[in-house]
This record gives C-alpha cells, sequence and structure tokens, in this order.
C-alpha cells in the first residue's frame, strides 16, 4: 500500500460557534446559533429530543431578551477567543499541518448589514490566522459554519430573503480582501445539505413562522448554493489560484438487502441527501433527478434569469465531506432505528454504534471518498470525522482507546483510498480540542484529542489536557500515517 503523501495535510477542526465563546465581545453581533437553549439538568432523552430540534418564535424571542450564558453554551464555547495561542500550541506541539475553523460572520458584520466591517474582529481573525501559520500551520477556513447575525433574520428572514446573498458576499468579499494572505483553502458553507436537515442551523428560518416548511428550506438552498458559487466567483476574481470548495455532511447509504426496492432506495437516498448539492456545487446545474425530487415534495422554487449561468460558471475547486457514519436504506418501515448526524436512520446490524448511536463505519469513508472521487474526479478533503463520546478525566489524561481504535480505523481506510487513486488532500479530524456538540449542545460529548475541563453547566477550570489521543494523533502524523497502532 502506498499510503499517505508526503504532503498529505493532517489537521484538526473546530467551528467558531462552538469553540470561541466571547459571544458578546470584540465588538460582535448577536448570531443564531447564540440562540439555542440547553439545560444541563435534561436527562439523556430530552438532550436526544433537542438535538437539532427546530427552533420556535417563542423560543427566539425568549433567548433574545437574556443576557444569561448558562441556558446557551455557544455563548461560552471553550473561550477559544480567549485561548487560541495555548490551543494552537498544543497543536502546534501535534504536528498539525493544517488548522480548520469557522470565521464568525457576526464578527466581522456585527448585523450582517453594516455599511464597514468591525475592525476587532478582522483584527481577530488576523491574528488568529498568523498564530496558526507562524506555528506551522495552513488555514482551511469555513466562512459560514451555521451562525449568522441575528439581525439577518429578524430583519429579512435570513436565507429566504434573496437579499441575504448580497450580504453573505459583501461579507465574502471582505475577508479575501483582509484576510486573502492568510487563509490556503476557503469553505463557503459547512455541510450546505444540512439546511434541509436542521433548518434552525442551515436555512435560519424559524419553523412555526413558516406556512410551507420545505417549500421555504429549498428556496433558501437554492439562496445558498447561489452565494456558494459567488463566493467562488469574488475569491477567483479578488485571489487568483485560490482554492475554494464545497461541503456536504455525507449521507453514505447501503442498501439494506438486494432486494432491487432496496437498491432503489438507495440511489435516491444517495441523490435527495448527498448528491442534489454537490452535483450543483460541482457540475454547476441541478441534476436531472432534482425536478421530480421537489415536484414530489410539492416545492417549485423561485428562480431569476441568470442563475443557471452564475451555477454553471463558478463551480467549485474541490469537495470536501464531513464522514461520521454510515446508514442503510431500505423501503421496508420495520427495521431498527438508530441516531446519525443530523439524522436518524435504519440500523446496520453489521455496524457497532457509538454512546450516541451513531453507526461506526470505517471502511464507509474508502468507499464515500471512492464513490466522490469517480463522480467528480475533484480533489477532495475529509472535513470532519471523529468519535464523540464520554471521556473521563483520570489524574492529567484521559485514557481514550476508543477513540484511538476509531481513528486509526479510519486512517487505515483512507490510506486504501488514496491507494485506490483518490486524490485526497487532507484530513481534518473534528472537534481536535473538546467543544460544544452542534447537536445535543452537550460539552460532555467530546471529540478532541485535548481534553478541557468544562461541563455541561459551564462548569470547571477550563484547562485543557492531553487526552492518550493526543499522542497517537502525534505518531500519527509524525510518521505520515505509517505507525498507526
Ligand atoms: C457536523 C457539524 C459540526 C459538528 C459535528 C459533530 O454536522 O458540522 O459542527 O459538531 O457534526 O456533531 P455533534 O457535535 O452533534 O456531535
Amino acid at each position: 500500500m502506498s499510503g499517505f503523501y508526503k504532503d498529505f495535510l493532517w489537521g484538526g477542526a473546530i467551528a467558531a460557534s462552538q469553540a470561541d465563546g466571547a459571544w458578546n465581545e470584540g465588538g460582535k453581533g448577536i448570531d443564531t446559533q447564540d440562540l439555542r437553549y440547553f439545560d444541563a439538568g435534561w436527562d439523556w432523552e430530552k438532550r436526544q429530543e433537542n438535538r437539532n430540534i427546530n427552533m420556535t418564535r417563542e423560543r427566539f424571542l425568549a433567548a433574545l431578551q437574556t443576557g444569561e450564558t448558562e441556558h446557551y453554551p455557544f455563548r461560552r464555547g471553550i473561550d477559544f477567543y480567549h485561548h487560541y495561542k495555548e490551543d494552537l500550541a498544543l497543536m502546534e506541539e501535534l504536528g498539525l499541518k493544517l488548522f480548520r475553523t469557522s470565521i464568525n460572520w457576526a464578527r466581522i458584520y456585527p448585523n450582517g448589514d453594516d455599511e464597514t466591517p468591525n475592525e476587532e474582529g478582522i483584527q481577530f481573525y488576523t491574528d488568529l490566522f498568523t498564530e496558526c501559520h507562524k506555528r506551522g500551520m495552513k488555514v482551511f477556513a469555513t466562512i459560514l459554519h451555521y451562525n449568522i447575525p441575528v439581525n439577518l433574520v429578524t430583519k429579512y428572514g435570513g436565507w429566504k430573503n434573496r437579499k441575504t446573498i448580497d450580504f453573505y458576499v459583501k461579507y465574502c468579499k471582505t475577508l479575501y480582501e483582509r484576510l486573502g494572505a492568510l487563509v490556503d483553502y476557503w469553505l463557503p458553507f459547512n455541510e450546505i445539505n444540512c439546511s434541509r436537515f436542521n433548518p434552525w442551523n442551515g436555512c435560519c428560518i424559524i419553523k412555526d413562522q413558516e406556512e410551507h416548511y420545505e417549500q421555504t428550506i429549498f428556496q433558501c438552498t437554492h439562496h445558498q448554493l447561489l452565494a456558494n458559487a459567488l463566493a467562488v466567483k469574488a475569491a477567483h476574481e479578488i485571489l487568483p489560484g485560490s482554492m475554494v470548495g464545497g461541503m456536504i455532511a455525507r449521507f453514505t447509504s447501503y442498501p439494506a438487502t438486494c432486494r432491487p426496492e432496496d437498491v432503489m432506495q438507495t440511489i435516491l437516498d444517495e441523490n435527495y441527501k448527498n448528491y442534489f448539492y454537490t452535483d450543483v456545487m460541482a457540475r454547476g446545474r441541478y441534476p436531472a433527478y432534482a425536478k421530480r425530487m421537489l415536484r414530489e415534495m410539492g416545492v417549485s422554487i423561485e428562480t431569476e434569469p441568470g442563475d443557471e449561468e452564475i451555477l454553471r460558471d463558478n463551480t467549485v475547486d474541490f469537495l470536501s465531506f464531513s464522514y461520521y457514519m454510515s446508514m442503510i436504506s431500505s423501503n421496508d418501515p420495520n427495521y431498527e432505528i438508530t441516531s446519525g448526524n443530523l439524522l436518524s436512520g435504519k440500523k446496520n446490524p453489521y455496524l457497532e454504534t457509538s454512546a450516541w448511536g451513531w453507526q461506526i463505519d470505517p471502511l464507509g469513508i474508502r468507499i464515500s471518498l471512492n464513490e466522490m472521487y469517480d463522480r467528480y474526479q475533484l480533489p477532495l478533503f475529509i472535513a470532519e470525522n471523529g468519535l464523540g463520546a464520554v471521556d473521563i478525566l483520570e489524574g492529567e489524561s484521559v485514557h481514550d482507546s476508543y477513540r484511538i481504535a476509531y481513528l486509526r480505523e479510519h486512517v487505515k481506510q483512507m490510506a486504501e483510498a488514496l491507494d485506490d487513486g483518490v486524490e485526497l488532500l487532507g484530513y481534518t479530524m473534528w472537534g481536535i480540542i473538546d467543544i460544544v456538540s452542534c447537536g445535543t449542545i452537550e460539552m460532555s460529548k467530546r471529540y478532541g484529542v485535548v481534553y478541557v475541563d468544562r461541563g455541561d453547566a459551564g462548569e470547571g477550570t477550563n484547562r485543557r489536557y492531553k487526552k492518550d489521543s493526543f499522542e497517537w494523533y502525534k505518531r500519527c502524523i509524525a510518521t505520515g500515517g505509517l505507525v498507526i497502532d
């Protein structure tokens, strides 16, 4: 097996809303993730139920009226805003080559529609990205990882309003002009297909204000796909030669059986959940199957003259995806259901699940990489992959052999994919340092190789500790993926 290239980009990823904290400092405006409520007293069921729950008008207004952080963990994150230097020092010690994080739109344009950017916000990212380079890491910047300035929701209705595209493109241009020299890879949208599976995170729409929810979701999606294309266009104009990519949450699906119906269901699931989005971003047009998909949902998207050209002329330079698990497809409803990233699905009897019910499937990463590369022949990144688990701090460390096993098996399968001929540029392990979970908003669902002493209610010292997986990942990087046991 030939394995990883010498310059393979071993990395780690986080997102602003889950890590930064400092929600009302540095001139930042309030953003849509700052409004998500959590109660550390909730039991398991309640936490699961609250996972990816839709925003209601009542919750939205209540959140806007309070300045408390206890029930709003995204407001405090792990305080990466004030700790990034020490955190990046740990990343350097790991030997990381690439650091992925998101820029918080509300730090750059606090209200989204401001005339001029917030200089303190620009300075923060200038310092952060400069620090990454100083410590030997390239920067993979996500322009939007779910959270938009709340003012864009109250005043314009979020992504359902076409005007949001203009505000977004202005924001992108500011980033390219002011931070362009410091960013190596741009990602206009995190998991653009999330709009469908978590409409608050993805589209920033309030469910009980929508008459035809699906219609609104796909209108937002259309706006985001246009915005993605326009972000590519602006980057190529302002920063010639820049690399701008597309991203989805990859819902890899296998036929539950060899019944032709199950195979057909798999094709539909793959198309509707995954490829619809990457087809538009990489091929530059709505795929043929989209017509039927939208018709059957009773959705008709409003478009404007020129939209087709925007999509056609501004396709992405690379594709990326998050990969945590796989699922099975069948039109037979009698399957056990298990949880997963953003959505639940049918349970595969051959796979183990994580403590959160996500189906662990290392071979699926090789399958997904092969399928994506075969379909698009574009360079790829694994933008997220990791294991959410309950970790116990024992003395100064966490003995997370389960995480090492998860990472090791996925790394092995990435090496196989490279050997299959897939052009995989890099791997940014998710939640390289413990952060607030995006789905359940728990701090106790941890992914990191660095432990953060902070609990669900925000209690703890916020001190960082290296887990056993830290030493494992460090060795993995140092040996170019060869020493992986
Ligand atoms: C992805 C998101 C991340 C992230 C990850 C893990 O969908 O892009 O923000 O958090 O999933 O999910 P969770 O935090 O719910 O375990």
